[in-house]
């Protein structure tokens, strides 16, 4: 059986007034989530509703309101649907016989927006000529439904469940290394350090390690010196935390991989290529320039916060002043990101892969370049290319990106 992995999807059903948008999540979902009638227009907002959908998992469903033609477009029922578009993981574009400006523009912007999609061919029960449509769909999923009777609906599932985007697994650190070795894990034990405790990613590398058959080192920054000298075989990998890799790459020979926690998490939780792209945005910046610090958890601010304090005050010095700078802190995607010129986003240690990867898909669909508060400190303080060595691949694209955008 197919199935897509533990994490929560989001499906959005696009289409033209009265194509049976409405009609076709509740068979699917088996429930009436969505009002149904024969006058157009009926789903004014759209609908949002969490359930399980068998063998699916959990899944938000988002029903959108309809819209007639591409004259529509800018209207607000469009701007409604279009915001749905940053969220989904997949499309359902409902059709009946015709194939208009609307459609071609919903399938424009999943393309552009690198949406998957399935088309819904409705009402099968009815006698209608389809040919031109087929036509024009034919290079796309396409599935002969009808919510009436409950034809194509299996058929419409299996397909979901196959253009679905896999959830992929990448280890904190055990990849880059291999049993025997020695990782070196520079702890700081500051003010800004747990009472009696590690930190998550700290305590994940020590696990990982362990798990790889290999040895974990871990010492605090002032030992960091006394410890290599030490060692008889050099470490495979030194991990830092990034507010204190200068210090820390002084003290480490140029031939051992060194790398920051932030770094291995924005691999681990996100994805590290778009982060490390998103850095070349601030060469950009300019004193007009709007900077948004996302925060996901609505924790109270230190004095020195890192993302309140020292990230402006370094983006600031390297810019020569004038950037606005607005915190945004929650759990939700923040809609209001108008005139945004770089998201700098935290670690997101209380989020899951699947919702850190959301958040860096809704920023991409918005054309927002975002990085992380490690990836930007590594980068401000020009350490960024040896902290990023351990990791030739995503190096590779990255020169890949910038010779093909040159
Ligand atoms: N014969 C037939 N009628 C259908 C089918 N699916 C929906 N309908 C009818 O089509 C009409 C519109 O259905 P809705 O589900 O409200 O359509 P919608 O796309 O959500 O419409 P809006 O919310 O107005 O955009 C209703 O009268 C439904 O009963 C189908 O498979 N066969
Ligand atoms: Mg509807």
């Amino acid at each position: 059986m197919l199935t897509t992995g533990g994490y929560r999807k989001y499906l959005g059903f696009f289409g033209k007034r009265n194509v049976g948008k409405s009609s076709l999540i509740n068979r699917l979902v088996g429930q009436e989530i969505s009002i149904v009638s024969e006058q157009p227009g009926t789903t004014t907002d759209p609908v949002y509703k969490s359930l399980e959908i068998h063998p699916i998992g959990p899944v938000t469903v988002i029903d959108t309101p309809g819209v007639d033609d591409v004259g529509d477009l800018g209207n607000l029922r469009v701007e409604r649907a279009k915001k749905a578009l940053y969220k989904i993981d997949l499309a359902i574009l409902v059709v009946d016989s015709s194939w208009s400006d609307y459609e071609k523009w919903l399938v424009n912007s999943f393309e552009k927006m690198e949406i998957p999609f399935v088309i819904a061919i409705n009402k099968s029960d009815i006698d209608l000529d389809r040919s031109d449509l087929i036509k024009r769909i034919e290079k796309f999923p396409h599935i002969l439904v009808s919510a009436k009777t409950g034809e194509g609906i299996e058929k419409l599932r299996e397909s979901i469940i196959k253009e679905l985007p896999k959830e992929e697994e990448i280890p904190l650190l055990s990849d880059l290394i291999d049993g025997g070795e020695i990782v070196l894990l520079v702890v700081p034990i500051d003010l800004g350090a747990p009472k009696g405790k590690l930190i998550m990613p700290q305590v994940e590398a020590i696990r990982e390690t362990l798990d790889r058959e290999a040895i974990c080192i871990v010492v605090k920054e002032r030992e960091l010196r006394w410890t290599l000298e030490k060692l008889k075989t050099p470490p495979a990998l030194v991990v830092a935390d990034s507010h204190l890799i200068s210090r820390i790459a002084a003290d480490v020979p140029e031939e051992i991989p060194l790398t920051t926690f932030s770094i291995l998490e924005a691999r681990h939780k996100g994805d590290l290529l778009e982060l490390v792209k998103g850095v070349k945005a601030i060469e950009n910046l300019t004193p007009e320039s709007k900077v948004v610090i996302m925060e996901a958890c609505s924790h109270i601010p230190l004095v020195e916060d890192i993302g309140r304090v020292k990230i402006p005050r370094w983006l600031t010095n390297h810019i020569g002043g004038g950037i606005e700078f607005e915190i945004k802190s929650g759990k939700e995607f923040p809609e209001d990101l108008e005139n945004v010129d770089l998201i700098v986003h935290c670690g997101g240690c209380t989020l899951t892969r699947a919702m850190m990867l959301r958040r860096l898909r809704e920023a991409k669909r918005r054309g927002i370049p975002i990085s992380n508060y490690g990836v930007v400190i590594s980068y401000l303080h020009g350490i960024i290319n040896r902290v990023l060595k351990p990791f030739p691949e995503v190096q590779a694209l990255l020169e890949e990106t910038y010779n093909a955008g040159k």
